[in-house]
């Protein structure tokens, strides 16, 4: 075992130490007075020309914790984040929900009030030193996290962070909690000798059954209609190239389903379109074997689902979401499995039972079948062209048309995935389906920390950017050097509230007299002036002739360097 003795004099400072040792780049706070040993380590370490991790001052908890999420997902490396005692654990709380359930580690700590009134370093003097305390701080966060401990004294400081470390990258992943002491930070250290690297390493692949494996090639082989619906196959790169290869290799469609993640090229001749709100994929209906590859939600049983006598076989890392209380979709072969090395065996088991000429001829009829779906939805997009207001198709139509493979889009709400093309991995992000508002504009800063070379383009609601604490995002853009271009697609309401109480009650009193309380957002306010008070380029937009050279300006503002938000009045349209 190699060891090194870190040169530090409080707990925080070796904490610092330890977390660069442990590879975390950035550290992403909102702080208060229990942070006070940490900027002072953090001082030192700048005085002394230290590398990181590096801190970054971020204005909201919301904001810090979706960072992070971003930030995962743009570099494949956890972040830390660390928030002020139980109210700003109580600020990130809906971060970290959506970080759970889209199985994303965060090393999410907080300060801990002082634990003592008096005698230590580090002791209460401060009046929120008492009223800040919780009888148990953590379990706010509990259900959401995979583990939260508080650090105790600072003979255990190595053994709680590796334990974090490990715990939240072993699958599946997710945040875990971590509560500081104040006093056990401004504790003194000497000579604290710890192993580096780590001894407790947990990267290790998850095989499939091969049993399994060879039942589900058997089913899909011999189906007459096997279709495939995936939501978030595309977190591993390995898993877009391999459901390519396994949809080929067997001839069969691809639905998404709400999709989270670039999983399978638009213009493959196998996708089949989406299945999410309001998109029922009619291919779902005909289907008599269906794989379903890391999809919470594939369809919507009260809505539509598949014939009783297909055979469903489901494929994920946890196929059956043990954290979800209640979810009962039918699963005749089950493969606890990665899909990115999964898929490509299942390929090759298909390759094995399947006959060619029946694959030939299944995949010439799902391509016509998707050049028709395709060519209706273009269609669409381009009579919205002309018309006199702008509808979302045409926006997404017009994006499309400028993004390349540097670009990486984060959508909460409103991009139209049927009229955006994304072919390469890792360029397409949108909000998990737990949907706490407020997740993409951060998300997409974390991305743009991953990435700072990429174009990082967020596409908001106008309640989404309401609930992104957009301030802050527009200040952490500016005073870390990160620029967005953000649209806003401005509806001026809740379409999601007002469309749910329409199809709930088709012929109540909100769809006979047109008015539905609860869901108006008039009137806007001027979004692209916010981002002028950011020193941003803002733009508003209102004809559908002025969407293509808008978004050219707001993108050539960005790759000057500048953040940039273009306010789109949209409207829905059929
Ligand atoms: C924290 C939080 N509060 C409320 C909701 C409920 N909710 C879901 S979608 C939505 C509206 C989002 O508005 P916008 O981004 O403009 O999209 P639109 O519905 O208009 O398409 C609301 C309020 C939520 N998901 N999360």
């Amino acid at each position: 075992m190699t060891t090194r003795t870190l040169q530090a004099d409080t707990v925080a400072e070796a904490y610092l130490e330890l977390l660069r040792d442990r590879g975390i780049e950035y550290f992403l706070g909102n702080a208060g007075t229990d942070f006070a040993s940490l900027v002072d380590a953090f001082a030192k370490f700048e005085a002394q020309g230290k590398g990181g991790p590096t801190p970054l001052v971020i204005p909201h908890e919301m904001v810090a914790v979706s960072m992070a999420h971003g930030y995962y997902l743009g570099a494949g490396r956890p972040a830390a984040v660390m928030v002020h005692v139980n109210v700003g654990t109580s600020n990130a709380a809906t971060g970290i929900i959506t970080a759970s359930r889209a199985n994303v580690p965060i090393l999410m700590s907080a300060g801990r009030t002082p634990i003592t009134e008096e005698g230590l370093r580090g002791a209460r003097d401060l009046h929120i030193h008492w009223a800040q305390e919780s009888f148990d701080q953590a379990a706010m966060l509990r259900e959401y996290v995979k583990w939260d401990y508080e650090l105790r004294t600072p003979v255990q400081l190595e053994s709680v962070v590796d334990r974090a470390m490990e715990l939240m990258q072993a699958e599946p992943r997710g945040p875990v909690y971590l509560s500081l002491p104040r006093e056990v930070l401004a504790a003194p250290v000497s000579g604290m000798t710890i192993a580096s690297p780590s001894r407790r390493q947990v990267a290790s692949e998850r095989f499939p059954d091969p049993a399994r494996i060879d039942e589900a090639a058997r089913l899909l082989a011999a189906a007459e209609s096997p279709l495939i619906l995936t939501s978030a196959s595309g977190r591993d790169a390995r898993g877009v190239s391999g459901l390519v290869e396994l949809a080929e290799a067997g001839g069969i469609g691809v639905v998404e389903a709400d999709p989270t993640y670039m999983n399978f090229p638009l213009r493959h001749d196998l996708h089949l379109g989406f299945n999410q709100s309001g998109q029922t994929n009619s291919s779902l209906a005909d289907a008599d074997v269906i794989l379903v590859i890391d999809a919470d939600v594939p369809w919507y049983p009260a809505l539509v689902k598949p014939k009783a006598t297909a055979k469903i076989i489901h494929l994920a890392i946890d196929p059956f979401f043990s954290r979800y209380p209640m979810r009962s979709y039918p699963c005749d072969v089950p493969i606890a499995a990665a899909p990115g090395i999964a898929l490509p065996m299942l390929a090759e088991a298909v390759r094995r039972h399947a006959d060619r000429a029946k694959v030939d001829a299944r995949s010439r009829h799902v391509a016509a079948e998707h050049r028709k779906r395709l060519a209706a939805w273009d269609a669409q997009a381009m009579e919205q062209a002309s018309k006199s207001t702008i509808g979302f198709a045409w926006v997404a139509k017009c994006l499309e048309q400028l993004i390349d493979d540097d670009t990486v889009v984060v959508n909460e709400y409103p991009l139209d995935r049927r009229h955006t093309a994304f072919s390469k991995p890792g360029s397409y992000f949108a909000s998990p389906h737990s949907s706490g508002l407020g997740f993409g504009f951060g998300a997409a800063l974390g991305v743009k920390l991953a990435q700072p070379e990429r174009t990082v383009i967020a596409t908001l609601g106008d309640g989404a950017y309401f609930f992104s604490e957009p301030t802050s995002c527009h200040f952490v853009q500016r005073a870390h050097n990160l620029p967005l271009l953000t649209i806003v697609f401005n509806n001026q309401r809740w379409e999601a509230v007002r469309s749910s109480a329409a199809q709930l009650h088709p012929d109540g009193w909100a769809v006979k007299t047109g008015r539905f309380p609860l869901s108006d957002l008039t009137p806007s306010p001027r979004f692209e002036d916010i981002v002028k008070a950011f020193d941003g380029y803002g733009e508003r937009v209102e004809n559908p002739g002025d969407v293509a050279p808008a978004l050219k300006r707001g993108l050539a503002a960005v790759r000057e360097g500048r953040q940039a938000l273009l306010h789109v009045l949209c409207r829905r349209q059929p």
